[in-house]
């Protein structure tokens, strides 16, 4: 069926499953989604690793990221990697390392302003950490001419910071944790997954 087509599916990306199934071994935060994943073991631990393989990314291009915040960002990668219900906003996607992405996902108020309270103090020189890094190195550093400032300017408000920093994967709402309208970044695995019912609304109702 058309609804079948955007329920329970991975993203063709750069270290998606083609199918989401149980994977018993995923690592810490990423935990949530052993059930139902589209990661695998690996790619779980690499989502909690400084410059990790999965993307050679370093969250400390401006010095180190502080741990409350760095928290956040693991959360975001297994979201992204492991979630199977992000099918309704999946997109094709004009990247060299992927396929297919995610746009405008409904992320919960409250997701959204605690990773950007626990950032305050993170520091960074871009906006936009899709596009636009040195990569000479082999790692991202800061382009020339940008200048490493707190978050707090680069992103004065919560939706800035979750919808800028991943070229719009993320759309910030109004919409409150367990209200079934909105994508969880962080929730509590023995009620289950909330994201399931959520994709399930916006299949139905139109993303
Ligand atoms: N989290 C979420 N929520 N959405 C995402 O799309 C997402 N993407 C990543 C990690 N977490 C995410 C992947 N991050 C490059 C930079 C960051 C990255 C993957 C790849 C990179 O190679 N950038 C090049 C441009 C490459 C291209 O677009 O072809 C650059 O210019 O810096």
């Amino acid at each position: 069926t058309v609804l079948g087509s955007v329920l329970n599916v991975c993203m063709d990306a750069k270290h998606h499953k083609t199918q989401p199934g149980p994977e018993e071994a995923l690592h810490e935060q990423c935990v949530l989604w052993k059930d139902n994943a589209c990661c695998t073991a690996e790619t779980s631990t690499g989502a909690h690793q400084d410059q990790s393989h999965l993307y050679n990314f370093n969250w400390n291009h401006c010095g180190e990221m502080p741990k409350k915040c760095r928290a956040h960002f693991i959360q975001d990668t297994c979201l992204y990697e492991c979630s199977p219900n992000l099918g309704p906003w999946i997109e094709q996607a004009d990247n060299s390392w992927r396929q297919e992405r995610i746009r405008n996902v409904p992320l919960c108020k409250e997701d959204c302003e605690w990773w950007w309270e626990d950032c305050q103090d993170a520091i960074t020189c871009k906006e936009n950490w899709h596009k636009g890094w040195n990569w000479t190195t082999g790692t991202n550093r800061c382009p020339r001419g940008s200048r490493c400032q707190p978050f707090r300017y680069v992103f004065p408000l919560p939706a800035d910071l979750c919808e800028k920093i991943w070229t719009n994967s993320y759309k910030y709402t109004t919409e409150h944790r367990g209200s079934g309208r909105c994508i969880q970044m962080w929730f509590d695995p023995a009620n289950g997954n909330p994201n399931v019912a959520v994709a399930k609304y916006y299949a139905q109702n139109g993303a």
